[in-house]
């Protein structure tokens, strides 16, 4: 597999993703079913993470099952984890949880990340070992899917246990995918009803923000970090923070508005503090993933260094904390071990050598 992201001219290309079916009960193959569809992603992919927090809004967790890759992704892509035992003495039900069973509260500490080599094999820390077809590697699973693809193996990817192919791999449209009242019915009935994350009254607003918000800050931050000319890093990084200033006036704006309404009763504001009116909508879930790995990865790793979140976005600042510390779904899925592990180990032609930097400290601030 190529080293490099870039095109000739120097500038990022992403790829466009291949599987892009759906599920529905009018489709004739992919109907919703409990325990039937499998997400694999790396917590360290940001689009990745997407599908991971939207699975847990949805009160899916127990429906879908989630299989985490390796951190560290080599030249021939991502990997599981190996059984060291038989399968058998492996409880299914941790792949049924909000993060696939890894272990995220150590994840918090600075550990001595020079004593975890990249070969590194901790079982349910490191990832998991794949429990439909027990394969080493993510691409086993397109060649299955599909012989003849050989375009990149990329995470997410949304698996049909039941027919062994890939539905999706393009996280938008898993995350609409999961969005789908089709899925209530499985819901446990303990968990109430389940959050509409693109209502039909906003639909048209997120859709717009979704947009600029990918081409400029989700995609802005790897177009700086993989251009492999300066004059294209400098193009795309002017870029990147304009329009970091951009939804960083959004928000400054919707704290204005709640503060007009509910005074100096904080509590209540970071309650309705969310990019699209009042509500947790997915333009919250898709800038929040690009926002979290800003000052521990993005900063140093893709030379985004004009500033940080945490010392000049006062508001995304506000916005990202209370989404981290107040909500299950984005804390229990954000993994910094394997978010600074994966991007400083597994792209050699940004760092050479695989030191991973062991600031900041702490990886987000308390609220
Ligand atoms: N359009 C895809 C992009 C996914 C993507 O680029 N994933 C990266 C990880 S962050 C990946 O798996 N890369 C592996 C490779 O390119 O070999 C989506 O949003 O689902």
């Amino acid at each position: 597999m190529s080293k490099h992201w870039a095109n000739k001219a120097g500038d990022f290309k992403r790829q466009v993703s291949s599987f892009r079916e759906v599920i529905s009960a009018s489709h004739p193959v992919f109907k919703p079913a409990a325990r039937r569809y499998w997400l694999y992603v790396s917590l360290a992919c940001p689009w990745a993470h997407r599908a991971l927090i939207t699975r847990s809004l949805k009160n899916l967790t127990s429906v879908i099952g989630v299989v985490v890759v390796h951190w560290n992704m080599d030249d021939k892509g991502w990997r599981f984890l190996k059984y060291p035992t038989a399968k058998a003495s492996i409880d299914e039900n941790i792949y049924f949880t909000v993060s696939g069973g890894i272990d995220n509260v150590a994840s918090q500490e600075v550990k001595p990340l020079a004593s975890i080599p990249n070969d590194s094999d901790r079982l349910w820390i490191d990832g998991n070992p794949d429990p439909l077809n027990q394969f080493e590697r993510l691409s086993q699973l397109y060649k299955k899917a599909d012989p003849e693809y050989n375009a990149r193996y990329t995470v997410p990817v949304l698996w049909d246990s039941e027919t062994n192919t890939i539905v999706n791999n393009e996280s938008s449209e898993i995350i609409r995918i999961l969005n789908s009242p089709e899925w209530d019915q499985f819901v446990p009935k303990d968990k109430g009803p389940s959050l509409d994350l693109v209502p039909k009254n906003l639909e048209t607003e997120i859709d717009s923000i979704n947009e600029w918000v990918y081409a400029n800050i989700n995609n802005g931050v790897y177009k700086a970090g993989f251009a492999e000319s300066a004059v294209s890093y400098e193009k795309e990084v002017n870029n990147l923070f304009a329009n970091l200033d951009k939804v960083e006036n959004i928000l400054k704006q919707r704290y204005i508005t709640l503060q007009k309404k509910y005074g100096s009763d904080e509590k209540q504001i970071l309650q309705y503090f969310h990019l699209v009116d009042d509500q947790l909508t997915e333009a919250d879930v898709r800038l929040y993933t690009t926002i979290v790995r800003f000052d521990p990865v993005y900063v140093q790793h893709f030379k985004c260094n004009f500033t940080t979140i945490r010392e000049g976005y006062p508001y995304l600042h506000l916005w990202v904390r209370n989404l981290y510390w107040n909500n299950d779904s984005f804390r229990l899925t954000t993994n910094f071990n394997h978010i600074k592990l994966h991007y400083t180990r597994s792209h050699p032609l940004i760092n050479p050598l695989g030191i991973t930097p062991l600031g900041p400290k702490p990886h987000i601030l308390p609220l």
